[in-house]
């Protein structure tokens, strides 16, 4: 089944330079991704695990998993999501019908940005910042501890970023916030579009 295997990122590891420098970006990809990866498959290799989608597991809920398929299984699904969602050719506003969404919902594209980013800013030690659907439908900003994600808890994700050190210390070093606005330049809106159109249906 193909789900379980490293996804090769859509550019170049120096692509989204300099935002994210090439040395993160392989360290990341090749060395932290794969770890969850390789993990996640000591867990369930051989399980009917392997059958269904790796989102399909974490949306079992946070307290249904056992902590190495909860830590590794999200892991692998939050990177391969990650990848995604960024772009060299990234960055501005949001497109199609997500746009309306944010703007319904946060107000403006900025105040949606300002609380995103405070998110990132403010989740202590390693997690990930999340724009995400919740259970009743509505577009939500939160974080997540470690690799939970969303859908551990009941959502779905359409836009993740990483906010471990692992993610920018290279570059960056304790200047999180630096990190967090240069990635606004990143965000691929056209696949967040395609994120939340997949996950409304
Ligand atoms: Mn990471």
């Amino acid at each position: 089944m193909g789900e379980y295997k490293l996804p090769e990122l859509p550019y170049s590891y120096d692509a989204l330079e300099p935002h994210i420098d090439a040395r993160t970006m392989e360290i990341h990809h090749t060395r932290h991704h794969n770890g969850y990866l390789t993990n996640l498959l000591k867990q369930i290799e051989g399980t009917d695990d392997m059958k269904v989608c790796p989102w399909t597991i974490c949306s079992r809920g946070a307290d249904n998993l056992s902590p190495a398929v909860r830590n590794n299984g999200g892991g692998f699904v939050n990177h391969a999501l990650f990848w995604e969602i960024m772009s060299p050719d990234g960055g501005g506003e949001p497109v199609g019908k997500v746009a309306d969404e944010i703007k319904g919902t946060f107000g403006t594209f900025e105040a949606f940005k300002d609380k995103f980013s405070n998110a990132a800013a403010t989740r202590f030690g390693s997690g990930w910042a999340w724009l995400f659907i919740d259970g009743s439908g509505k577009l939500e900003v939160g974080s997540t501890a470690n690799q939970d994600n969303p859908a551990m808890f009941g959502g779905k994700p359409i836009l993740g970023l990483d906010v471990w050190e692992h993610a920018y210390y290279l570059h960056y070093q304790n200047r999180r916030p630096d990190y967090i606005s240069a990635w606004w330049n990143l965000v691929n809106w056209e696949k967040v579009a395609e994120y939340y159109d997949r996950a409304t249906k």
